[in-house]
């Protein structure tokens, strides 16, 4: 995909789901790859089935200081990043709020918004000055609605929408584009993250449905990135065939 190639392309939250997808299909588009993450081990296991260049970044994106000491210590060869895509991201627990653990809410609170907002201040300003980029923020259906139990992660992802449009409005005087993919259910380790790695509850979660894949958000992702220059795509929702709303799931027996 022409518009793309050899382009720098950031992606956080790369060693799992929606990210690891998300590399594959930009380095079958010929992008060169910073894949940031905690767990380095598969950040290198994925990188050595890439058919690009790849940059790791063992990094924890709430961690303002390490984020800022990786994005200006890269390498000259990787400092022009072209496409940010702020993808890490967690839920912890479903729980009523006034029953939940502090300890689950400052993670999310960490990760999803302030992890996404210290990579964004790091990143950003480079862009400006070479008055090129893209930053595309990975929403949810639960930045849109809230649903039963999911207070703090649904405030988490409704933060990252009003940042997306924040950004959007800042950088509408640069030809700087900025882009928010919304999914649904994607089946991942999402909810195995949520429910603490208890695997049979997560099943359970897609249980009787087809749910999305990361591939399936990686394609609409990459889709997004290669749009000529003058297209900006601001807002996508995309949920699986099944799923009409947050809470509104056909399931099959
Ligand atoms: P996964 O759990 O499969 O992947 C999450 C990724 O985020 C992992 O690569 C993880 O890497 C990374 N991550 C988590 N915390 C941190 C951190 N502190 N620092 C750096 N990286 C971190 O889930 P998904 O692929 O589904 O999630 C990706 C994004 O999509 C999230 O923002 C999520 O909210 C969003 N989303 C997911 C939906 C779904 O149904 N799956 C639906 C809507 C939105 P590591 O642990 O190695 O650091
Ligand atoms: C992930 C999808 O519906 O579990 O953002 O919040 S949902």
């Amino acid at each position: 995909m022409e518009p793309l190639r050899n382009r720098i392309v950031l992606i956080t939250g790369a060693s799992s789901g929606i990210g690891d997808a998300s590399a594959g299909k930009f380095s079958n588009a010929g992008a060169r790859l910073i894949l940031a993450a905690r767990r380095i081990d598969r950040l290198k296991k994925l990188a050595s089935n890439l058919k690009t260049d790849c940059h790791l970044l063992q990094l924890d994106v709430r961690d303002r200081e390490a984020v800022e000491t990786a994005i200006a210590g890269l390498p000259d060869e990787w400092k022009d990043i072209d496409i940010l895509v702020n993808n890490a991201g967690l839920a912890r627990g479903l729980s009523k709020l006034h029953e939940g653990d502090h300890v689950h809410w400052e993670e999310m609170i960490d990760t999803n918004l302030k992890g996404l907002l210290y990579v964004s201040r790091a990143v950003i300003p480079g862009m400006v000055h070479r008055g090129r980029g893209h930053i595309i923020n990975i929403g949810s259906i639960a930045g849109h609605e809230v649903y039963p139990n999911g207070n703090v992660y649904c405030a988490t992802k409704h933060g990252v929408a009003a940042l997306t449009t924040g950004m959007r409005i800042d950088l509408v005087d640069t030809p700087i584009r900025v882009s928010g993919i919304d999914p649904g259910m994607v089946e991942t380790e999402f909810s195995l993250v949520r429910f603490s790695g208890d695997s049979e509850q997560a099943k359970k979660v897609y249980k009787g449905i087809v749910p999305l894949t990361g591939a399936d958000i990686a394609e609409t992702i990459v889709w997004v990135a290669s749009r000529p220059e003058h297209v900006q795509v601001a807002d996508l929702i995309i949920l699986p065939n099944a799923q009409a709303s947050a809470m509104v799931i056909h399931k099959e027996d």
